[in-house]
């Protein structure tokens, strides 16, 4: 009686990328709550989040060598060469398929911002041993080459602070951002208007849960915050939903 273990079902789905992620937010709440105290504390760091992203727009440029918009794979493996971030092929393109949100078989802009949070967040993780170029020991991790290497000091700070954000959010650390946590955390940012601030809960909520599965993950926290911060795309400005 009973069919065991259906509860893992959905486990099987999350792709292994998502699953490091996961671990690496449990992690990281595991050291500790979110430096984040309230929502505007966060929400004053917004410029300098917006500021740091638009270099990166330099760095999707350069490898967006054909100058197509996106960065297909080929064009990611060699950004991933010239920035000495080592993994493999395989790999690479899992970065690429778990980053490219609306399946377009390219990463835009916004996308890559999501490869490079990625990859700084599973490099920083160990979870994948990191060969080490013997003059380069002691030197760090990944993120290290990848910050000297495409010479953005305060992309780590930003992605810091994201992370910080998300853990603000997420409030029992299980990696994910729960419907009640991001209600939680409105109602605590507009104390004495509960019922505005459950259906902006309710509203953010549903913008983020880009899979609709009922939980935000890390990535699709990312992908939503950069329109919360106010990136643009360069051509096709997106239109906004009334509010
Ligand atoms: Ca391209
Ligand atoms: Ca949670
Ligand atoms: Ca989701």
């Amino acid at each position: 009686m009973g069919i065991k273990g259906s509860k893992d079902v959905q486990l099987n789905d999350v792709s292994k990328i998502e699953r490091r992620m996961v671990e690496a937010m449990r992690k990281r709440a595991k050291a500790g709550p979110s430096p984040f105290k309230s929502f505007n504390s966060i929400l004053m760091k917004f410029p300098k989040i917006d500021k740091s992203f638009e270099q990166v727009r330099g760095v999707f440029k350069k490898f967006d060598k054909d100058d197509s918009g996106t960065i297909d794979l080929e064009e990611l493996k060699t950004c991933f060469r010239e920035l000495q971030v080592e993994f493999t092929d395989t790999e690479v393109k899992a970065f690429h398929e778990e980053s490219d949100m609306d399946k377009s078989k390219g990463v835009d802009f916004k996308e890559f911002i999501i490869v490079l949070a990625l990859v700084y967040l599973l490099g920083e993780t160990g979870a994948k041993p990191v060969k080490q170029k013997e003059e380069d020991k002691g030197k760090g991790s990944q993120l290290k080459n990848l910050k000297s290497r495409i010479g953005l000091a305060e992309l780590e700070s930003t992605f810091e602070t994201i992370v910080d954000t998300f853990r603000f959010f997420d409030k029992d650390g299980d990696g994910y951002v729960s419907r009640k946590e991001m209600i939680t955390a409105i109602n605590e940012a507009s104390p004495g208007q509960s019922s505005s601030g459950e259906s902006i809960g309710v509203k953010r909520f549903e913008e983020m849960d880009w899979d609709k599965n009922g939980m935000i993950t890390f990535k699709e926290f990312l992908f939503a915050f950069t329109d919360w911060v106010g990136i643009e795309e360069e051509e096709d400005a997106d239109e906004d939903e009334e509010e």
